[in-house]
């Protein structure tokens, strides 16, 4: 059980990384042009507001496509960690296959976050909340379920195939406390705003 525990926390960090990195590398590279240019919507509030960009979202997407590649490249040289064996991303389940489902799977994760992120800023915009104001839960899952909505539309063979419920839960549980934890890094170092 110990051991099932801990490759279900080993495989759902592997497999979300092109998730997780697009989020925290856009509060580093983010700023400058907002993406929805400075306009209000009828409320009077910004529709998305200053903490979204168009610098941090094509940072993001970058950088999570080369988390992705980046990983696809170790399974193709045996990567493994400490014996667990690590899933790919391609819908074929070769790990270090780097064909068109692997692309779309990696390209979903990051893109899916940054989208559940803007999704989010959206909602917080219209229930009035300024850019940065914390909303409890939502902070620390919106790029998560972006994340796996867009992978299960886009590559949903790929998705249960990769990640049992074991594995599926334990990233639903250790998500905000990466989450939290790498955004009081991200504030002691002074890149975010707010330590959430
Ligand atoms: N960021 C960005 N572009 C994005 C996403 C994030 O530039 N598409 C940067 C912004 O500098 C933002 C920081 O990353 O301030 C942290 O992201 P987040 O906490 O999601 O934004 P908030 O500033 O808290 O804004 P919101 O209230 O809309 O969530
Ligand atoms: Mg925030
Ligand atoms: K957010």
């Amino acid at each position: 059980m110990f051991l099932e525990l801990i490759t279900a926390v080993v495989v759902g960090l592997w497999v979300m990384l092109p998730a997780y990195l697009p989020n925290s590398f856009a509060a580093v590279f983010g700023g400058g042009k907002p993406i929805d240019g400075g306009r209000t919507m009828k409320d009077g509030r910004r529709i998305l507001g200053d903490g979204k960009t168009w610098r941090g979202l094509f940072a993001g997407i970058l950088l999570g496509f080369l988390t992705g590649a980046a990983e696809i490249f170790a399974l193709r040289h045996g990567f493994h960690f400490f014996g667990i064996e690590l899933p790919g991303f391609s819908a074929t389940g070769v790990p270090g296959a780097f064909d068109l489902s692997a692309v779309i799977a990696i390209l979903s994760l990051a893109i899916g976050a940054l989208l559940g992120d803007m999704a989010f800023s959206f909602l917080k915009r219209r229930l009035g909340l300024q850019r940065g104001q914390a909303m409890p839960l939502i902070d620390q899952y919106d790029f998560l379920i972006g994340a796996f909505l867009l992978t299960a539309i886009t590559s949903y063979g790929w998705l249960t195939m990769t990640l049992d419920w074991l594995t599926f839960i334990v990233i639903i549980i250790i998500t905000p406390i990466l989450h939290v934890g790498t955004n009081i890094v991200g504030y002691w170092l002074g890149i975010k705003n707010e330590p959430w």
